[in-house]
């Protein structure tokens, strides 16, 4: 399997994350993935790649336009104000104010571009996230090129961006475009299994209307969790996409037994829509000792999650969102790999 990754995920290094009434070094920091090379090097896993440039249109069919040149351009705007720290969104359109409009003063646009408060924009965030993004296409190549499975080492995340909002650590929704790409180069059902802990709002936004398109999620009640407002059972889609949608959510304390019950429905959904490729949007902040998180999932139960992710038996892109124990991610993500690899056929 082969891993593609990119230095240039360190041009996002935000150095402020608003968490409990504080600014904080951002959860979601450059060292995450050095400790998976690590571990990916430390195992002899594979091959890791650079990306390339993929052509596609599926960034744009998937993202607004106005969204992308706010992202592209709202660093250098902010600083022109003479704003001293990062760029954090302070005010929202909401239920009191509704509104469609786009402000034009940049504070006012971060409030519309923005979903949570958490995640600063700063100097090098749009090129780490089109960075990203490559790293995420390359990968979808290679599964087009016929390869089997393949692991894409995106940073920044991407699960919780939306068609037009950025938040949750994440910009550009890597996940919803290779499953884009993948569709427009013939496949004609594309499952996204995301069994990161935080809810993937942003890709179930994206395709809840869409039936060529399966988004399944296993994650932290959002009662309790973030994202807070997405990620309930009763969301089964919309139109054309009703019963396309499938949203297992868990209470605190979930082990991997009661975890494993989840995966196994929605194994067993992508099985009856038919998938033609998978999109396994991972993130490993389901284990017990993440910073953020509230499941108890230890380091061997990923090796099982791998194993039963490969008992699919179909093409397999990874694709790397969240986790936050920073000096266990890379046995974490590694095993979900190897666990797969050994079941792969
Ligand atoms: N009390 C990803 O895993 N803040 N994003 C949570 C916890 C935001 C997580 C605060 C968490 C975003 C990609
Ligand atoms: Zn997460």
């Amino acid at each position: 399997m082969k891993v593609v990754y990119t230095d240039t995920h360190r041009k996002r290094n935000s150095m402020t994350e608003l968490y409990g009434g504080e600014l904080v070094r951002p959860f979601e920091c450059p060292e995450r993935m050095a400790y998976i090379l690590d571990r990916l090097r430390e195992t002899d896993f594979g091959e890791v790649v650079a990306p390339h440039e993929v052509q596609s249109r599926a960034l744009s069919k998937i993202h607004d336009e106005g969204y992308l040149s706010f992202l592209k351009s709202a660093w250098d705007d902010w600083k022109a104000e003479g704003f001293k720290g990062e760029a954090i969104a302070t005010v929202w359109q909401s239920r009191s104010m509704p509104s469609s409009r786009v402000p034009d003063f940049i504070e006012g646009k971060m409030g519309y571009y923005c979903l949570a408060a958490e995640t600063s924009i700063s100097n090098g965030t749009a090129e780490a996230a089109w960075a990203s993004l490559d790293v995420a296409l390359s990968g979808t190549e290679y599964i087009l090129a016929g390869d089997r499975s393949a692991f894409s080492l995106c940073r920044p995340p991407g699960h919780h961006a939306s068609h037009d909002q950025f938040g949750g650590y994440c910009f550009i929704n890597n996940a919803a475009v290779a499953a884009q790409h993948l569709r427009d180069s013939g496949l004609e059902k594309v499952a996204v299994l995301d069994v990161d802990f935080h809810h993937g709002n942003g890709t179930q936004a994206i395709f809840y209307d869409r039936s060529d398109v399966l988004f399944l999620s296993l994650h932290g009640d959002p009662m309790h969790a973030f994202p807070h407002f997405l990620g309930h059972a009763d969301e089964i889609g919309n139109g054309e996409g009703a019963g396309f949608n499938f949203n297992y959510s868990m209470p605190a304390g979930t082990s991997f037994a009661e975890w494993n019950n989840s995966l196994g429905s929605a194994l067993d959904q992508i099985e009856k829509f038919g998938a033609d490729a998978v999109i396994i949007s991972l993130g490993v902040d389901t284990f017990e000792r993440d910073p953020i998180s509230f499941f108890k999932l230890t380091s061997s139960d990923f090796i099982k999650m791998g194993a039963s992710i490969a008992s699919l038996n179909l093409p397999t892109l990874f694709v790397m969102e969240g986790g936050y124990a920073v000096e266990e991610i890379g046995i974490n993500t590694v095993n979900v790999l190897m666990g797969f690899k050994e079941k792969e056929t």
